[in-house]
């Protein structure tokens, strides 16, 4: 098993840490919104070690989208790249956790309807999109 490598950011890494600690009974939302947050485990692109990304849960059937939001920042996540150079994921939902491929999604029309799952999930990412000039990456976690 590869070493596991905490995120940088303080509430990030913590909101990992009682959410992955509690067997995903406890920090399982965004802070005070109530609203349900998913972790998504998979390998970095350089290091190879283990990496743990905290994401809105937007569901679509079985599957799950992950949006490269970042709070409409500049620059797109770090997660996207190593998502775009390995597709192997783990997906934990609250106490299930899946094996899950991820592929981005490039079709308009996929994206469109997506996105606007997506949105209804977390109204915030519309107001994300519009602070940035980068397309927001969109992907889609399906059962391996
Ligand atoms: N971010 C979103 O983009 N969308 C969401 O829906 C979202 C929801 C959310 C809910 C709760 C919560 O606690 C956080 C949430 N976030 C959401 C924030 C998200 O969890 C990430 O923190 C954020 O998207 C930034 O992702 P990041 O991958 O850029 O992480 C940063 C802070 C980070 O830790 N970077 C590492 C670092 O050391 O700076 C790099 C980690 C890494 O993957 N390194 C690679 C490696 O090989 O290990 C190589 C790096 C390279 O150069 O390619």
């Amino acid at each position: 098993m590869a070493e596991y490598i905490p995120s940088t950011r303080d509430w990030v890494r913590e909101q990992v840490e009682l959410y992955e600690g509690s067997g995903g009974t406890d920090g399982t939302t965004l802070r005070d919104t109530g609203l349900p947050v998913i972790i998504v485990t998979n390998r970095g692109n350089q290091t190879g070690a283990v990496r743990k990304t905290p994401l809105m849960r937007v569901k679509d059937g079985n599957n799950y989208v992950l949006v490269g939001s970042q709070g409409g920042a500049p620059k797109n996540p770090v997660w996207v790249y190593n998502l775009r150079a390995d597709n192997d994921v783990e997906v934990r939902d609250e106490t299930n956790v899946y094996t899950m491929r991820v592929r981005e999604v490039q079709d308009d029309a996929e994206r469109t309807r997506l996105w606007d799952i997506a949105v209804e999930a977390f109204p915030p990412y519309a107001e994300y999109q519009n602070r940035t000039t980068r397309k927001i990456p969109v992907f889609v976690a399906e059962p391996a």
